[in-house]
């Protein structure tokens, strides 16, 4: 599928990347991470399969660490998990909200699974469980900030892939954030909740899941006009889950962490081998709906 051409959003991050790592690569090979793709320097992991998507874990060996509230600002600390390994080079960061009166524990599945592809990844505790999805989204975007500025981490992040995703109100938040920062690679709201219904603000690509049974954050009245606010002009996905509540993030949910994975790998890392699992999207029993704004051809 001829990528460049038909994603209008891609062709100028890309070739703004590629300069980048031009220049960089005059300076020195080293600049350059031997395992990356000559075209696409942050390309990080193997071929990516439906099985290694589906698995428990990713290819990468992971570590994780605690932050306490007190040492941070503007968010209420949480757990960072991160690829063990640098050979590969730096990696994207994502930070991940839990919902209303949840903790980061109600989410944490969605930590190593996706870290063990390549990312460095902060599960976040808000600041008050009470904490609404402005808030979030706020502290999202703090808890980013806190990775790539005065994190150990730091080091191990590119500050410019950086992405956001959450729970319900979480999921509000992450819009929210994608409103707040356009310079975000990715969003993945999940069963998002916020009583703002249009987001034609938000340009950065935003993949949204829904559970068809949700009878808290209905799809009909949250995820569904969420999605169809944001521009076609906008990367964006839906994906609705055959029979599933509010709460099927809080346990692991196989198809939400395949195309998760799989839209962070192409929004944050520009993989263009994850295509084939954005366009088309899934099927199979799991999957009630899947909409999208891929090439029709
Ligand atoms: O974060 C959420 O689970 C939002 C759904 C909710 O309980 O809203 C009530 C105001
Ligand atoms: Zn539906």
């Amino acid at each position: 599928m001829p990528t460049t051409a038909t994603h209008p959003r891609t062709p100028v991050r890309a070739l703004v990347r590629l300069a980048v790592a031009a220049v960089l690569a005059t300076g020195g090979a080293l600049a350059v991470p031997s395992a990356a793709a000559a075209d696409n320097p942050y390309q990080r992991g193997p071929a990516p399969t439906v099985a290694v998507l589906e698995a428990s874990r990713g290819p990468f060996a992971t570590s994780s660490y605690s932050v306490s509230a007190l040492s941070v600002t503007g968010f209420g600390g949480g757990v960072v998990y991160y690829p063990t390994s640098t050979a590969e080079g730096t990696f994207g960061a994502v930070a991940i909200s839990p919902g209303y009166t949840a903790t980061w524990s109600s989410l944490s599945w969605l930590g190593p699974r996706i870290a063990s592809h390549g990312f460095v990844v902060i599960g976040i505790e808000t600041n008050t469980l009470l904490d609404q999805p402005d808030s979030r989204g706020r502290q999202l975007l703090a808890a980013l900030d806190y990775l790539v500025q005065r994190s150990s981490v730091r080091g191990r992040i590119d500050a410019g892939r950086l992405a956001v995703a959450g729970h319900s109100m979480g999921g509000g938040g992450s819009l929210e954030a994608a409103a707040a920062r356009p310079s975000l690679q990715a969003a993945v709201p999940l069963a998002p909740w916020n009583l703002d219904k249009t987001w034609s603000g938000v340009r950065v690509p935003t993949l949204i899941v829904g559970g068809e049974s949700d009878s808290i954050a209905p799809v009909a009245t949250h995820a569904v006009p969420f999605y169809t606010s944001i521009p076609a002009s906008s990367e964006k996905a839906y994906l609705e889950l055959n029979g599933a509540s509010h709460f099927f993030p809080q346990t692991v949910n196989t198809p939400t962490a395949r195309q998760t994975v799989a839209w962070l790998k192409r929004f944050v890392d520009d993989d263009t081998r994850y295509e084939q699992f954005l366009c088309p999207g899934p099927s199979g029993s799991a999957v009630d709906e899947y909409r999208n704004t891929c090439p029709s051809s």
